[in-house]
């Protein structure tokens, strides 16, 4: 098993310098919110350090991964950039040995949101959205959302995410959709 500093050079070994910076990003703004939302900041850590792990990886070995590991074939026939959550799930599971199934989740659904997200999974997804070295349109307004409702500063993000989909003329996973909703619910 590999100590902190390992694992941390094993996933940097893995991505461009700017990947590392926003993951290095995601690892402090996770803290933050777990420690401001009642979630254990040691899995918030962990899960941030891994959830792009397979960003970088080539197309074909996250095709052999989610064919081999059983993941929704569904994935197969959206947008790449959604692989990489699941295929991370596998490889910090597979090659990094972690075994907390919370973890592992907030890894799979950082991309997509869920159903009935756990607050760990919220806190990595809104962390991906807002930590510091993202700058896209309304990101101001989810780190100001993010002080007040966890849920609600998710919510603007997975709008941001839906709205920018939309503009793109791309399809939207089923479960980003899934997510949105259950967060409205959830909010009411
Ligand atoms: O890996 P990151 O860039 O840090 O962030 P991410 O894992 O949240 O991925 C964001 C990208 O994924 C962004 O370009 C929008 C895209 N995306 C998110 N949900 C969907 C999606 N793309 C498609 N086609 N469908 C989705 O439902
Ligand atoms: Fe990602
Ligand atoms: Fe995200
Ligand atoms: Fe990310």
């Amino acid at each position: 098993k590999l100590t902190r500093d390992e694992l941390m050079e094993a996933v940097r070994s893995q991505m461009p310098a700017s990947r590392w910076n926003h993951t290095a990003g995601v690892m402090t703004t996770a803290v933050q919110l777990a420690e401001q939302y009642g979630v254990d900041p040691v899995k918030a850590d962990l899960a941030a350090l891994l959830h792009d792990v397979a960003k970088y990886w080539p197309t074909s070995k996250m095709e052999q991964v989610i064919r081999e590991q059983q993941q929704p074939s569904d994935l197969l026939h959206h947008d790449k950039v959604l692989w990489h959550a699941p295929v991370g799930a596998v490889v910090a599971e597979r090659d990094y040995g972690v075994a907390d199934v919370e973890i592992l989740d907030a890894i799979r659904y950082h991309t997509s949101g869920r159903v009935q997200m756990t607050m760990l999974d919220k806190v990595i997804c809104l962390a991906d959205y807002m930590e510091p070295g993202r700058n896209f349109p309304g990101v101001d307004r989810i780190r100001e959302l993010s002080k007040q409702s966890l849920e609600k500063a998710l919510l603007a993000g997975l709008d941001s995410t839906i709205s920018f989909l939309l503009e793109k003329g791309a399809r939207i996973y089923p479960l980003t959709i899934d997510a949105r909703n259950a967060l409205i619910e959830e909010i009411q």
